[in-house]
């Protein structure tokens, strides 16, 4: 068994969780600069000193030297995400901030220098503060032109240094999380579905445009959606539950199918007839969702069960919460741990869909202890070189399978801000960075034993697995 020759072996990152400089260089405010404790707490009026995404791991200065780390792995790809508030402050004026473009093109010409192609998320849980304030985010049509805007922008400067792009990080997460991943202002038990699922549409109308505009702007560029894979079993072989974990799945496969067959399945009409929900549809839009995308990327983390007995109490989980399946382990956040899983979800995609599929996320978030060994400083992670290497067996599974599978890029490839708990304590890097919930801390960079085995990984194309 082998991994493809051109397997893109890589990390992951969004903006808002490592850059900081939430305020320099033109930078305008978003919504994850007042959420100082994640999905966990209330936002605020104004950021505040709690928050750790203001310093984050420091990026914004520092990525040449964390992109000469990368490149000492062997990183043959890089996932960022560019911060739609640098580029557009507010969102909605004409006129884009020059040294927020700047930044960008720096680092991927970093990239570039070392042979790393990016690949860039264009909107990972960050749309300017304005945006979410005065138009309540992808509720409001609005919003389709001012990302347009902002795509045909960064296309524009971006097209010769960046080929693969997505749309939206876990878009379908929005259905959980509406104000981290569709700037919805209004709290969300007052969200109705109705405006919920119009904002879904928005998100869904604005992807396939930005599919299309890339295409045409440039042409040998690959862009892909990215959803939030959960493997969903059911929790006992009673057909009640079977089906129910069915419906649930629609939930999540609604985003993948309309973006990779262009329409809207017949499940979800269903859905939202007998939930009088009416999606408002303008002349064109239908057209538009025809621009279907290159292949599909997602994140795994774990899998949930489903039952139709409401007696079980949900867990914990990446943004969904799910019934706990009482044959696995969790890690010390409660995300259940399950490796198959991710041979599972391959199969199901490709199946599914036919496309290729890119594993943009995956990894364990835990406490790393610094200490030293043979006097230089480090982490000795071998847990989470067992998570990862438990995981990419399996995507060797799924190839061996006949899945088309076009890389691998682990979440938080260095130490950086978790989106759910907004913590620094939970971490995924390869490379750690001195830096603690209270503020404290050197943010010097030292590499853990995983670094070292995943610089062997990619190396060996995965034959030391
Ligand atoms: C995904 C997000 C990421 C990331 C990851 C890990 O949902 O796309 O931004 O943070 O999950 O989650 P957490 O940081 O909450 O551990």
């Amino acid at each position: 068994m082998s991994f493809p020759k051109k397997f893109l072996w890589g990390g992951a990152v969004a903006a808002n969780q490592c850059e900081g400089a939430y305020n320099e260089d033109g930078k305008g405010l978003c919504t994850q600069d007042v959420t100082p404790h994640g999905i966990v707490g209330p936002r605020t009026e104004e950021p505040t000193p709690d928050n750790m995404k203001l310093v984050g791991i420091d990026f914004y200065h520092r990525y040449k030297e964390d992109v000469k780390l990368f490149a000492e792995m062997g990183f043959k790809v890089f996932r960022t995400s560019i911060a739609w508030s640098r580029i557009f402050p507010n969102g909605d004026e004409e006129t884009p901030n020059e040294k927020g473009l700047q930044f960008y093109d720096d680092l991927f010409d970093e990239c570039h220098k070392y042979g790393i192609e990016p690949l860039v998320t264009i909107s990972h849980y960050e749309t300017p503060l304005h945006l979410a304030k005065t138009y309540d985010g992808w509720v409001n049509r609005k919003m389709i032109g001012f990302y347009e805007r902002y795509v045909r922008t960064i296309f524009a400067r971006y097209g010769k240094k960046v080929k693969y792009w997505l749309t939206f990080n876990e878009i379908n997460s929005v259905l959980h999380e509406p104000f981290l991943s569709g700037g919805i202002y209004t709290e969300k038990d007052k969200l109705s579905q109705q405006d919920l699922y119009q904002a879904v549409h928005h998100e869904l109308v604005a992807s396939a445009l930005a599919t299309k505009i890339g295409h045409e702007m440039m042409p040998d560029a690959k862009i892909g959606c990215m959803i939030l894979s959960m493997p969903t079993y059911p929790l006992t072989p009673c057909p009640d539950d079977v089906i129910k974990t069915m419906e649930s799945v629609h939930k999540n496969d609604f985003f993948g199918d309309v973006h990779v067959r262009g329409y809207y399945p017949g499940y979800m009409k269903r859905y939202f007839r007998e939930n009088n929900i009416e999606i408002k549809f303008e002349p064109g839009d239908s057209e538009i969702l025809k621009n279907t995308v290159d292949f599909v990327s997602f994140s795994y983390y774990m899998s949930i069960c489903e039952t139709a007995d409401p007696a079980h109490v949900k867990g914990k989980g990446n943004l969904m919460g799910g019934v706990p399946n009482p044959y696995l382990e969790a890690s010390d956040w409660g995300w259940q741990i399950d490796p198959q899983g991710l041979r599972y979800v391959l199969n199901y995609y490709w199946d599914r869909y036919q496309k290729p599929l890119f594993i943009v996320e995956n990894g364990l978030g835990a406490v790393d202890k610094l200490v030293e060994k043979d006097g230089v400083m480090t982490v000795e992670d071998d847990y989470r070189i067992d998570y990862l290497q438990k995981h990419l067996l399996q995507v060797e599974e799924a190839v061996e399978d006949g899945v088309d599978v076009m890389g691998y890029t682990s979440w938080g490839c260095i130490d950086l801000v978790s989106a759910s708990t907004a913590e620094l304590k939970k971490r995924y890097g390869y490379i750690y960075v001195d830096r603690n919930d209270d503020g404290t801390g050197t943010l010097n960079r030292y590499k853990k034993k995983s670094f070292y085995w995943y610089k062997d990984v990619i190396a060996t194309n995965g034959e030391s697995l």
